[in-house]
């Protein structure tokens, strides 16, 4: 790569995309030339990066030529389609969807667990799925020193995971619910505004969800612990953006709560908020537009020998999908 990058965002219209060109802003990523590619809806649409405003291109094979870097999120189809034409034009991709997460070849990577995997990339790095990505910047330091042997996770995940659209149509239904109108779900399959769907994506023949053995499957794959025993339950809630997660721990070596508090308060993007008598804790509310992943109610677990109950919260666009895969970047760019 050259010192100055010419990077292409795949789906930069969308909830992740604007992203994107938020934190190459913020954090100065050495950028040449962008492109911005979507589909065929935002043909004539224009994004503005650095001040200056840039036309929305037709994503095709050819939209590759002379990029050195491809942020990918316009979902796993077009990451399957379109990124070994990519790779075959000579660019590295970090791709957001779950398209090689599980690809033998293919880094999957959180920086502060396993940034050591990104030089072993040839042409593709995955970007986790932001409830996994959360949870193992908060999981990984507790695992170094006592070992995780099972976990149980609920997630609560706000709307924007699912995309921009899935935003309108809570502010939508929110509105209709509150003057007492009929609410038809569009883009969810029940209302979502003053209520809790649990499903996130499609089921398996294992009575999980797709979101669900998503969590499992990349966890393992970036602990490097296939025997960590992993039980997720994903949950749609009525909060615009950062997911939030009720996570429960046996470890094979005992550890405190007290522990536990200190070994996360220097853990690398992690930030501790725990403090009862002060009623503080982490909440969506405050993880929105942050980049940390917040870490609270942080208790020994009362009711097994070596078991740490805690709530992780985290801003799942950010962290949880564009900050995660520019950190990744960054490190390519080193
Ligand atoms: P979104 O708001 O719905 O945006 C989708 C983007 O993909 C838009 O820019 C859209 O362009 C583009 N797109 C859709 N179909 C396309 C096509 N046929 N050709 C070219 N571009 C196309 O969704 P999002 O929340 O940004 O998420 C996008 C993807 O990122 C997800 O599908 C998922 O794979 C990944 N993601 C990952 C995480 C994570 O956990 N790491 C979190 C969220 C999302 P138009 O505006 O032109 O339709
Ligand atoms: O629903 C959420 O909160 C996260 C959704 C992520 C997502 C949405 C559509 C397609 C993904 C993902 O990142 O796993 C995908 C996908 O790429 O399969």
């Amino acid at each position: 790569m050259s010192k100055i990058y010419n990077v292409a965002i795949m789906g930069a219209t969308g909830a992740v995309g604007n992203c994107f060109l938020r934190i190459l802003e913020e954090r100065r990523f050495p950028v040449e030339n962008i492109r911005l590619l979507a589909s065929e809806r935002s043909k004539g649409k224009k994004l503005k990066f650095n001040g200056k405003l840039y036309p929305i291109e037709v994503l095709t094979h050819d939209s590759f030529g002379g990029i050195d870097l491809v942020l990918a999120s316009a979902g796993a189809s077009r990451s399957l389609e379109f990124l070994p034409s990519a790779v075959k034009a000579g660019a590295v991709c970090v791709d957001n969807s779950s398209a090689f997460r599980m690809e033998k070849d293919v880094p999957l990577v959180v920086p502060e667990v396993n940034s050591h995997r990104i030089k072993e990339h040839k042409g593709i790095i995955a970007n986790p799925n932001c409830s996994t990505i959360q949870m193992v910047v908060a999981l990984w330091p507790i695992h170094r020193i006592a070992k995780i042997k099972r976990i149980v996770v609920t997630t609560f995940q706000s709307v924007s995971g699912a995309g921009q659209k899935k935003v309108l149509e809570l502010w939508k239904q929110s509105k209709l619910f509150l003057a007492k109108k009929r609410i038809i779900p569009v883009e969810f399959s029940h209302r979502i505004a003053f209520n809790l769907i649990p499903q996130i994506d499609i089921f398996l023949d294992n009575a999980y969800t797709k979101e669900e053995m998503k969590i499992v499957n990349e966890t393992r794959k970036i602990m490097e612990d296939a025997s960590i025993q992993i039980n997720a339950t994903c949950v749609r809630v009525p909060v615009f953006y950062a997911h939030s997660e009720s996570v429960n721990l046996e470890t094979e070596r005992h550890i405190t709560a007290d522990e536990v508090r200190k070994i996360l308060s220097k853990a690398p993007g992690v930030r501790v908020i725990d403090d009862p008598n002060k009623q503080a804790y982490p909440m969506p509310a405050d993880a929105e537009g942050r980049d940390e992943v917040f870490v609270g109610r942080i208790r020994d677990d009362l009711s097994i020998e070596n078991g740490i109950s805690m709530w992780i919260v985290s801003d799942n666009i950010r962290k949880g999908a564009a900050l995660n895969a520019i950190q990744i970047a960054e490190y390519l760019v080193k």
